[in-house]
């Protein structure tokens, strides 16, 4: 455990406004692949290849194989000492926000009181014709492709690339992240914009940048601190400093 030390350790006891914002990384030590690193293949295929709206036009079946795998991991992983530490920081300062990009839903299994999603969720799925949206927790689907009342496919209700991210969400997030003074940036490559583009705004509206990753990311060189570790072992480091 990595306890933070200067600024850091100063701004978190002085309670300020907070945005964490997560990526694949937070759930890694849960077992859930990453979309970039080892082990994120599935029979072969780039995750990649399979997140967008063509994809999904063309191979259908395929894709929803491939999200059914995912709904499946997602569903048999826990929560991990991160997505803990989240919660906990979450209790203990008075205006933190949870901005992810993750879909399996982790955070909300740890407690994480509110959340705010900019790809979506695994759980939630989408008519493809009438636009209806209902959840379902089933880690299996059966029969695939899932099929709306009206007679039209279900899609994963996840954003794909070259699809507009969620307004409510994008609007939420711009506010939490133009507002805060402090922001925790956990386990996610800064590749994938809008979202990479938060931790920037936040800087240049005057927060405090941190970085929680094993790896150096373009967003690196930008940062405050970077905390060089798993975010597992990093933010219950950050927690116990606040006891
Ligand atoms: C640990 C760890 C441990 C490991 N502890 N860390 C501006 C410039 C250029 C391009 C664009 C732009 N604006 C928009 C675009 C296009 C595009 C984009 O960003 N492309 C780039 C790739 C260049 N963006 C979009 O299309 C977005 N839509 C949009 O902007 O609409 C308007 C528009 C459209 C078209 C053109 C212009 C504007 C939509 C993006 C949707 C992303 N969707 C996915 C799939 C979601 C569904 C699913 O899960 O299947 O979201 S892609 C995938 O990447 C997923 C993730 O949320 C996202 C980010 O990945 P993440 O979380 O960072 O994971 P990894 O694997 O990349 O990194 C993991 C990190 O963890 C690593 O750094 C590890 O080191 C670290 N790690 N273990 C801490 N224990
Ligand atoms: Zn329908």
């Amino acid at each position: 455990m990595q306890e933070p030390t200067g600024e850091l350790l100063r701004l978190l006891s002085s309670d300020p406004p907070t945005v964490v914002l997560t990526g694949a990384g937070v759930s890694a030590e849960s077992g859930l692949a990453t979309f970039r690193g080892p082990g994120g293949h599935w029979e072969g295929r780039d995750p990649m290849s399979l997140a967008t709206p063509e994809a999904f036009d063309a191979e259908p079946m395929t894709v929803w194989r491939f999200y059914d795998w995912r709904r499946t991991q997602a569903a048999s992983a826990k929560p991990n000492p991160a997505h803990t530490a989240i919660v906990d920081l979450e209790k203990k300062l008075s205006n933190l926000t949870v901005v992810t990009q993750n879909v399996d839903g982790l955070h909300e299994r740890a407690g994480t009181a509110e959340i705010i999603r900019l790809h979506g969720s695994l759980w939630t799925l989408r008519c493809t014709v009438c636009g209806a949206e209902r959840e379902d927790l089933r880690p299996a689907l059966h029969p695939l492709p899932p099929g709306c009342g009206c007679g039209g496919m279900l899609r994963p209700g996840v954003v794909w690339f070259g699809e507009q991210l969620p307004r409510e969400s994008m609007g939420k997030a711009q506010n939490a992240v133009r507002n805060c003074r402090l922001m925790l940036v956990v386990g996610t490559s800064s590749l994938v914009y809008p979202a990479a583009a938060m931790p920037q705004a936040a800087r240049a509206a005057g927060a405090f940048v941190v970085e929680v990753n094993p790896e150096r990311t373009p967003l690196t060189p930008m940062v405050d601190e970077h905390y060089d570790g798993p975010a597992g072992e990093i933010l219950p480091g950050f927690v116990s400093s606040m006891a």
